[in-house]
């Protein structure tokens, strides 16, 4: 009943030669029927990205996108503006925002806002730190991110939400969480969405993120809350990011 996602966040990488061979390969037959797909590259490439996937199965998403809709923000992109191109989803919250751009809880709410008020799907990214692993304070922190946004939105943009769990100490490691690892935190954060309300529990999509690869996606994927994954650095390689792909039917 949920139809899985796949999406590959490029993040300050790719080529416009890597877009081209992605428009390529998706445009062939052989993925499964019930999948979304989503490429995430920098910025510059979404225009080139809208033209090379049309009449593929590549959709189209951003990393960031800044709270207003236009004005002076020098180097800022607005939600407004990638609409423009296709896209469909944004990622909000990931780690490396949180981390290196000092994105803090009420920023990923500010920026959840601007993306639904335009009709973008928010990816909110949330995952805990091997520190707050080892302190046993996973859920406590997962939850925390999820619930600083969820817990302030109306019902009916809560059904608008995917979440990407990824921990952080498996993101570009090579370290990736066991799939029992994932799904009990996904099942966590079901659960708490259940508090809610129960339907839409059941249709929220949740995505396991961090060095997710054509090895160990099939595994991941079978996890009853894994409904899909963003991929990193597998999502660079149009053979690996096709086999994830093929993995999630
Ligand atoms: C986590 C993930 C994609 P990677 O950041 O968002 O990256 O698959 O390289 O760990």
């Amino acid at each position: 009943m949920r139809t899985p996602l796949i999406a590959g966040n490029w993040k300050m990488n790719g080529s416009a030669e890597l877009i081209r061979q992605f428009g390529e390969r998706f445009a062939q037959a052989g993925l499964p029927e019930a999948l979304d797909i989503t490429i995430i590259p920098p910025f510059p490439y979404l225009d080139a990205a809208q033209h090379a996937f049309e009449g593929t199965r590549l959709g189209l998403g951003a990393q960031t996108l800044n709270p207003v809709h236009s004005g002076a923000h020098t180097g800022e992109v607005s939600g407004q503006m990638l609409k423009e191109f296709g896209v469909c989803y944004v990622l909000i919250g990931h780690s490396e925002r949180r981390q290196l751009y000092r994105e803090t809880d009420d920023h990923v709410y500010d920026r959840t806002q601007a993306a639904l008020s335009v009709g973008l799907t928010p990816v909110l990214c949330v995952g805990e730190t091997l520190e707050e692993r080892d302190a046993g304070d996973t859920m406590q922190v997962v939850l925390r991110q999820v619930g600083h946004v969820m817990a302030r939105l109306e019902p009916a943009q809560r059904q608008q939400i995917v979440i990407a769990y990824e921990p952080v100490w498996a993101i570009g490691t090579g370290r990736t969480a066991s799939p029992e690892q994932a799904q009990e935190v996904m099942a966590g954060i079901r659960e708490y969405q259940a508090g809610f309300d129960t339907q839409l529990a059941a249709q929220l999509r949740l995505l396991y993120g961090g060095s997710m690869n054509a090895g160990n996606a099939a595994e991941l994927l079978a996890q009853p809350d894994i409904d899909g994954g963003l991929v990193g650095g597998a999502s660079l390689k149009v053979d690996d990011f096709y086999a994830i792909c093929q993995s999630a039917g």
